[in-house]
C-alpha cells in the first residue's frame, strides 16, 4: 500500500493541537504525579491520558498501523515492519510538572523501519516542527534550511548537567574537556525540543546517552531533512525499538564530539 504522508501528517496536526489544547488546559488544575524508575522519574494522570487519546485516534482511523509510546501503547512491538506510530504524549514531563513550560508532544511515523513524519510541538510556545521524509523540514510552516559544517569552539551544544556529574565519579575526563573546549552549553530538559532546535539551528548538537525511541524518532527524521547527522556513540543508526544513545551534530562537529563520548558506552542513569 501506498500511504499519502501529507494526509496523514494533517491528520495528526489536527490531534496533536487537540492533545495540547488538553495540556495547555491541565496545567489550570492540580495534577496527580508518581515516579516510575526511580524519584527523578516522573509520570502524571496527563501522560497516561494523552497516549491513551492520540492511541485511539490513531488506532480508530488507521486499524491497521501500531502504535508504540512510552507508557502504556504497544509495549509488544518486536518489529517495525507495517506502519509504526512513535509517540511521546509529554516529552519533558519534569518540566511540566515543575515548570509548565518547554514540554512536547512527539510524533513520528515509520513504514518498515524508515521514518517518514516526524512532529514535535512546543506546547506553551505554540511551536510546530514538522517534517515529511524526503520534503524537508519546517517550523511554523517555515521551511528550515539544510545546516553546514561547524567546528567545536564554535558550537553551542544540548546536554544534561547529569552526565558530568556522571562522568566526575568515573574519573575520565573527555567529557568535561570537550565542554570546556566548545562555545557553551545548555539543557532544555526535553529530548525532542532539544532535537527539534538542533534541527532548526538553535543549537549545534545535541548529546543523551539514554534516550528511548519515543524521545528521538520524530526528531531523526526532521534532523535527516536539514541535513544533520544522528547516530549513537559507535556511528550506527539509532534503533526504533531499542534504547540508544544520541549524539545529533552538525557535520564536521559531528566526528569531533565523537571523539569525546565513543568511549562512554557504559554511561547510563
Ligand atoms: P520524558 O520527559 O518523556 O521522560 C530529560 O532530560 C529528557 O530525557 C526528557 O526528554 C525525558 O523524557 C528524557 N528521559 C528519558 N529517560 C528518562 C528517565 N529515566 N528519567 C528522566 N528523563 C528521561
Ligand atoms: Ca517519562
Ligand atoms: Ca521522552
Ligand atoms: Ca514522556
Amino acid at each position: 500500500m501506498n500511504e499519502n504522508w501529507v494526509e496523514i501528517k494533517n491528520t495528526a496536526l489536527k490531534w496533536i493541537e487537540e492533545a495540547g489544547e488538553m495540556l495547555k488546559d491541565s496545567l489550570h488544575n492540580s495534577l496527580s504525579v508518581n515516579t516510575k524508575s526511580n524519584p527523578n522519574d516522573l509520570v502524571t494522570e496527563m501522560d497516561y491520558k494523552i497516549e491513551r487519546y492520540l492511541n485511539d485516534q490513531i488506532l480508530h482511523t488507521f486499524p491497521d498501523h501500531n502504535v508504540l509510546g512510552e507508557e502504556e501503547a504497544g509495549a509488544d512491538i518486536q518489529s517495525t515492519e507495517g506502519v509504526l506510530w512513535i509517540i511521546d504524549p509529554i516529552d519533558g514531563t519534569t518540566n511540566f510538572v515543575h515548570q509548565k513550560f518547554n514540554f512536547a508532544i512527539s510524533v513520528a511515523v515509520v513504514k518498515d523501519g524508515v521514518g517518514q513524519i516526524g512532529i514535535i510541538l512546543n506546547v506553551m510556545q505554540d511551536e510546530w516542527f514538522t517534517a515529511i521524509a524526503g520534503e524537508g523540514a519546517y517550523l511554523n510552516g517555515q521551511k528550515l534550511a539544510s545546516v553546514t559544517e561547524t567546528d567545536l569552539p564554535e558550537a553551542v551544544i544540548g546536554l544534561n548537567g547529569r552526565w558530568l556529574a556522571r562522568e566526575k565519579r568515573s574519573g575520565d575526563q573527555s567529557l568535561h574537556t570537550m565542554v570546556r573546549k566548545s562555545r557553551s552549553v545548555r539543557s532544555y530538559g526535553s529530548a525532542a525540543i532539544e532535537l527539534a532546535y538542533v534541527a532548526c539551528g538553535r543549537l549545534d548538537s545535541y548529546i543523551s546517552f539514554r534516550l528511548s525511541p519515543w524521545d528521538y524518532a520524530a526528531g531523526l527524521v526532521m534532523l535527516d531533512e536539514v541535513g544533520i547527522i544522528t547516530t549513537d556513540f559507535q556511528k550506527r543508526k539509532p534503533s526504533f525499538l531499542e534504547k540508544s544513545k544520541i549524539l545529533a551534530a552538525r557535520p564536521g562537529l559531528h566526528d569531533q564530539l565523537l571523539h569525546y563520548v565513543h568511549n562512554h558506552e557504559g554511561f547510563d542513569y
